[in-house]
């Protein structure tokens, strides 16, 4: 998971270089950016042709940012959900709110795989490019958990 979280810093630090946007000071002073980390992600090995992914994304920046669309060549769309009495429902994005965090779990917010092109097996990943307002496109692996895999801090 570190890894993932390393790789998902280096994209989000490219393409703020791109807003001429400079300061790495980390003493918690707004500066009016998004600094994004994604972590915990994992796929449950899909059953069908969909498929849910879950992970959480970090945001230690002064800024809140927003999750707007989600792309992967795994599938031939993919969607953001929330669960609200159960059922789920197709959201327009979601916020990562300035010095906090956006979690997607089982049984709340999830992205929604659908026509996935081949069912990803275990101990495979999944490449997958999150689309924000401020941050661009993060590029995420998300790997392949087993059907019933829930993390530790689920349920
Ligand atoms: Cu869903």
């Amino acid at each position: 998971m570190r890894r993932l979280a390393a790789a998902a810093a280096v994209v989000v630090a490219g393409a703020l270089t791109l807003t001429g946007c400079g300061g790495a000071d980390g003493s918690g002073s707004g500066d009016g950016t998004a600094e994004l980390s994604v972590e915990s992600a994992y796929m449950p090995q899909p059953v069908s042709d969909m498929a849910a992914g879950f992970l959480t994304i970090t945001n230690d920046g002064g800024t809140a940012d927003r999750l707007t669309s989600v792309s992967s060549d795994a599938a031939g769309q993919v969607t953001v959900h929330e669960t609200v009495d159960g059922a789920m429902q197709e959201v327009e994005g979601l916020e990562i709110p300035a010095h906090g965090s956006l979690v997607l779990e089982s049984g709340g917010n999830h992205l929604m795989f659908e026509r996935l092109k081949q069912r990803p097996k275990q101990g495979q990943s999944v490449s997958v490019e999150l689309h924000f307002d401020r941050s661009g496109t993060v590029t995420v692996e998300i790997p392949v958990k087993p059907a019933t895999y829930h993390p530790k801090t689920g349920h």
